[in-house]
């Protein structure tokens, strides 16, 4: 395989799960989301997968619930306030069992395999192998990872960090795992050390939203809580494959059903969440196979046509406003916000022609959409990674707060923007001051309840880190969870940066890519998971994490650790920071002893964290104060802003598609279960690329057919993955799908968008052909 980087080699690459001799299978599927698939599924998982259906039921009875229990690490829905259901779904489940397996990768285990072998591996037997048990170095000489002790390991970070010359030579990665109290010594030792090199997943999910809610509204979230999702009368859902990636969304969408609200879907594709589903948590419904409806309209723009639809939108309700006084929410708009009259002539000036050759919709489409929005008294818009992970997404989010705008869908019940976030605690690793680019008023508070001096430069995100590795400014990088070289755009691009450092640090649940693709030094720190006890010297701890909808609240593991090697994520930081920082006046041992006296800290420096340890073991937690809530508005004019961005041209040459990567039903994220997509049909399969049907016979292509996928950098460099095969699929002309992190191959590094610095991985240019 070429790229703009020379030679990459194949084996080098990601790989799925795909058992070479198993036949590929295509069958659309016609069954509602969750229900009795979902219920097999499960069930031929924990036996199959991890032979260990007793213990995935007792850990399930204990996830999400009210008093005590740990928050399920799958995704950062909120869990039900109402708190007297399980609310549990198929992939929490797969996700905990996976995390709680009997397999143990042993020492015994590095010295049987060397790291070259490994690295052959698919992703899928990576992680199989079960759980890390010890911490291992990386042996040069031998090509196998070694035992090395706690102390050890950290002195030997500790000293690679004291002997840089200059802090910034070294970024602290976080996946949005990590809980709250982990998260805030992570960041102070970032910063103790003199570094705001801070990269997060969140750099390549929400960003966009961050950066848009932040300059609309003054703070970068969303709005809403489950309560308004309970009460609205319209709900919006962009780029959200939600029976996959937020299946207990689907309780809230069909109770919304049930209750007459409507529910409008935007996206490309006609995801299984998008139609019917069985409430996960409904078992008589489900052994009577009553389902319930999930939507009123299904639109299917353009990929990236998001932008151009919510401008038709608000230009319906401008029109509308013409006749009916109320189509306007004018009071709201007087008192709240700033901008309007700017904004009513950006979008009236916007042609009905141009709405739709940007948008891939009709007029009459999406007029259909806004008369949705123009009979409900309450509307929430909510959106995922298909409108973030665009060079236009800020500007999408902020045409979706116009839009809110518009009818005073803000601040009140049953309304407002509404981000689902990703990993279970991205927002968390927020809140408690995981930023490359940190708000000055943070930096102050924290030096002066921490007694350090913070630097004030900004810092590397994802994407920069990569290029400050590549450029040789970077030679410690430090990855607490996650699996940054899969993850992370440009693959060939971010092995080689990974490969010039002096030392990587992975601290990690399990085997995979990221300890193979390493630095001339390496360690792999096993850590103890979210569903196991974690014991320190002042007994048994529990860490908090925040959700989607800003819900703070405590997680306790109850399972007995997968090994007594283990330590926790704030007692390896801990380990660290004090090897790196031998005069550090921060307490960390006294931290570790008791995660209340971290809360106590982390309550003097954060906004809304006043009185943590008491408010965080309310039975549900606490919610975080987002002021836009209460309609006030931390902008420069102290009103929520309109912005008035041009719709872009997304005209595509002949012969171009944009491609969109996305997760199949059985993965999560780096993390693949299985070759099968159970609700795009899709069986044994992770190597295809979805394409409308006219695409293929303008091409002489049918189903299974091998092909070539190009991509297009905006440098005119190109990238290329071989012999994957055609699904014809219920998706718009000019564009396809495949799967993350495969086709992140095709990602250039320089692609990232100009509004947000987010790699572009939902609009890649490419040309699909036949395969030689
Ligand atoms: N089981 C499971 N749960 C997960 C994850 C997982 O991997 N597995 N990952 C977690 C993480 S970190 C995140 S960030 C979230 C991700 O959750 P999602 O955002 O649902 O993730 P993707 O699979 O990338 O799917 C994006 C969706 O956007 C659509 N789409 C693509 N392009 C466009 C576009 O231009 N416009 C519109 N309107 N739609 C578009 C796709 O068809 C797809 O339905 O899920 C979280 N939850
Ligand atoms: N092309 C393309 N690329 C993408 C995306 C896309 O849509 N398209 N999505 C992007 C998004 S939204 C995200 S969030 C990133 C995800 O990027 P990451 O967060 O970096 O990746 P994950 O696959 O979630 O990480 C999985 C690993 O985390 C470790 N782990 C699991 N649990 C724990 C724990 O409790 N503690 C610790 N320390 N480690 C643990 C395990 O070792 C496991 O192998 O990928 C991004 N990459
Ligand atoms: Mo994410």
């Amino acid at each position: 395989m070429t790229d703009a980087f020379g030679e990459f080699d194949p084996d080098d690459g990601p790989s799925g799960a795909r058992d070479r001799a198993a036949t590929p299978e295509f069958k659309p599927y016609h069954h509602p989301a969750a229900g009795w698939g979902a219920a097999k599924a499960v069930t031929e998982f924990m036996i199959g997968q991890e032979k260990e259906p007793l213990l995935g039921t007792r850990a399930i009875m204990k996830m999400n619930h009210e008093n005590g229990g740990f928050d399920c690490p799958g995704c950062a829905w909120p869990d039900s306030i109402k708190g007297i259901h399980l609310d549990i779904c198929e992939n929490g489940i797969k996700h905990v069992t996976w995390e709680m397996t009997h397999k143990r990768v042993t020492r015994d285990f590095f010295a049987e395999h060397s790291v070259a072998e490994l690295s052959t591996w698919s992703d899928h037997d990576l992680e199989n192998q079960g759980r890390l048990t010890e911490p291992m170095r990386y042996d040069p000489v031998t090509d196998h990872y070694v035992p090395i002790s706690w102390d050890d390991a950290f002195e030997m970070a500790g000293k690679a960090l004291r002997e840089l010359d200059d802090p910034n030579l070294a970024a602290y990665y976080t996946s949005g795992r990590l809980g709250n109290e982990a998260t805030f010594l992570y960041q102070l030792m970032a910063r103790e050390l003199g570094t705001n090199n801070l990269p997060d997943c969140s750099n390549m999910c929400h960003e966009a939203s961050g950066r848009a809610l932040q300059a609309a509204l003054g703070t970068g979230k969303g709005t809403c809580d489950l309560e308004d999702w309970e009460t609205t009368d319209a709900l919006f859902i962009l780029g959200v494959n939600a029976a996959s990636n937020a299946p207990r969304m689907l309780t809230a969408l069909a109770e919304a059903d049930r209750r007459g609200a409507q529910i409008v879907h935007i996206n490309p594709l006609v995801e299984a969440g998008a139609t019917r589903t069985i409430i996960p948590h409904e078992i008589l419904r489900m052994a009577t196979f009553r389902t319930t409806d999930t939507s009123t309209l299904n639109l299917q723009p353009r990929i990236g046509g998001d932008f151009a639809l919510m401008r038709g939108i608000a230009k319906a309700v401008f029109e509308e406003s013409e006749s009916d006084p109320n189509a306007l929410d004018h009071q709201f708009i007087e008192r709240h916000t700033h901008g309007f009259e700017e904004y009513r002539a950006v979008v009236e000036a916007t042609p009905w022609s141009t709405i739709e050759e940007q948008s891939g919709l009709t007029e009459d489409d999406v007029r259909k959409a806004a008369r949705v929005y123009c009979e409900a008294d309450r509307s929430i818009i909510s959106w995922c990674l298909g409108v973030t992970q665009h060079e236009h997404g800020v500007d999408t989010v902020r045409e979706i707060v116009n839009v809110l705008l518009l009818r005073g869908n803000l601040g009140r019940e049953g309304a407002g923007p509404s981000p689902v976030r990703g990993h279970s605690n991205v927002q968390g690793n927020r809140t408690c001051g995981i930023a490359n680019k940190p708000a000055a008023r943070f930096l102050d508070r924290l030096d002066e309840a921490c007694g350090i001096t913070s630097p004030r430069a900004d810092g590397y995100d994802v994407v920069a880190t990569i290029e400050a590795m590549q450029a040789g400014k970077l030679k410690v990088f430090m990855a607490m969870g996650g699996n940054f070289a899969l993850a992370a755009p440009d693959t060939a691009y971010t092995y080689q940066a990974l490969r010039k450092c002096d030392l990587t640090i992975q601290v990690s649940t399990k085997l995979n890519r990221s300890h193979l693709v390493h630095g001339t030094e390496a360690l792999i720190l096993p850590c103890l998971g979210r569903t196991e006890k974690d014991i320190q010297r002042g007994g048994e701890q529990q860490t908090s994490v925040e959700d989607s909808m800003a819900m703070v609240h405590l997680s306790k593991g109850m399972k007995k650790p997968a090994s007594r090697h283990l330590l926790s994520e704030p007692a390896i930081i801990a380990g660290i920071a004090k090897a790196a920082l031998p005069q550090s006046k921060t307490p960390w041992d006294y931290y570790v002893a008791d995660y209340d006296r971290i809360r106590d800290t982390m309550s003097q420096v954060l906004d809304g964290f006043e009185d943590f340890n008491r408010r965080v073991r309310l039975p549900l937690g606490f919610r975080i104060k987002q002021p836009a809530r209460e309609l006030i508005f931390l902008t420069p004019s102290g009103k929520a802003e309109f912005s008035c961005a041009d719709l872009p041209d997304l005209t595509q040459e002949p012969g171009i598609l944009r491609l969109a990567t996305l997760r199949s039903h059985d993965q999560w994220n780096t993390t693949i279960y299985s070759d099968n997509d159970r609700y795009r049909g899709i069986k044994n399969l992770r190597t295809l690329v979805f394409m409308n049907d006219d695409d293929m016979r303008e091409r002489g292509l049918s189903q299974f057919d091998d092909v070539d996928i190009t991509s297009i950098a905006r440098d005119g460099s190109t990238r290329s993955v071989h012999n994957y095969k055609v699904i014809p699929y219920d998706i718009p002309r000019g564009c396809a799908a495949g799967y993350m992190p495969e086709l992140n191959v095709l990602c250039a590094i320089g692609d990232i968008s100009t509004q947000s610095d987010q790699p572009i991985m939902k609009n890649v240019k490419v040309t699909i052909t036949r395969s030689a």
